[in-house]
């Protein structure tokens, strides 16, 4: 799978993709990530690549003519351009998994107040939001992306990880996990943990993923509420 990242800071990126698993995945051939630099596709001699907005109001905005070259520098039959935008469709696992069996992703990552509007309309298919807040830049959210889609490309992560993720998609979180020593500050691991008991650790497992669901996101078990009870 090929990502293309379009940004103005593409040095930003090196040191999150450059370690760990993305990093294995990389040099294994199962991911390309690639950098692109807007500015190189600025149209004047200054390499301007931002312009005050319309009708007036604060900061800067992308302008159209360096972003389109940029997109359509990279885009090919069967690329899908996603603009990081906190005017997008709230990213989840299910979309994660959807978006991991393209060949080819173009990600646009704005700055500033954002990206003149007639990109969007003309050369971006979809619109993703990593949550309800605002960052400096989209870039931070593309390498929440790159990393959350790339969990999904198959031989990216082991098996078990991978069945992991059906957990949360089911609705709820991952159970808590203990490790050595079997105390720690004076709290002991559950004792049920030590039991060699395969099916009562999997159903104390289970009801204490779904105790701690219920506590902090309760709206994550309605989606499936009969099954959590
Ligand atoms: N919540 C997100 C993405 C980008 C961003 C930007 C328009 C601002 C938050 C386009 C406006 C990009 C997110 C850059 N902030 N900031 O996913």
């Amino acid at each position: 799978m090929k990502f293309d990242i379009l940004s103005l800071f593409p040095e930003y990126f090196s040191g999150p993709f450059d370690e760990s698993i993305i990093k294995r995945a990389r040099e294994a051939g199962k991911l390309v990530i690639n950098q692109v630099n807007i500015r190189d596709f600025a149209e004047d001699r200054h390499k301007t690549v931002d312009d005050r907005p319309y009708g007036g109001g604060p900061g800067m905005v992308l302008m159209p003519g360096p972003v389109t070259k940029a997109i359509r520098s990279v885009k090919q039959d069967g690329s899908k351009v996603i603009c990081l935008s906190p005017q997008g469709k709230k990213l989840n696992a299910a979309l994660c998994r959807e978006f991991a069996k393209c060949d080819h992703l173009i990600l646009l990552c704005g700055h500033y107040e954002g990206i003149d509007e007639r990109v969007i309309q003309s050369d971006v298919d979809e619109e993703i939001s990593i949550g309800d807040y605002v960052l400096t830049s989209g870039c931070a959210a593309a390498i929440i992306f790159v990393d959350a889609v790339s969990r999904f490309v198959p031989g990216v992560i082991g098996h078990e990880d991978a069945a992991r993720e059906e957990t949360f998609e089911y609705g709820r979180f991952d159970c808590p996990h203990f490790t050595r020593p079997e105390v720690f500050e004076g709290k002991a691991v559950p004792s049920i943990l030590m039991s060699g008991h395969h099916q009562k650790i999997a159903e104390w497992r289970e009801q204490a993923a779904i105790d701690k669901t219920s506590k902090v996101r309760p709206d994550l078990l309605k989606i499936m509420g009969e099954k959590n009870e």
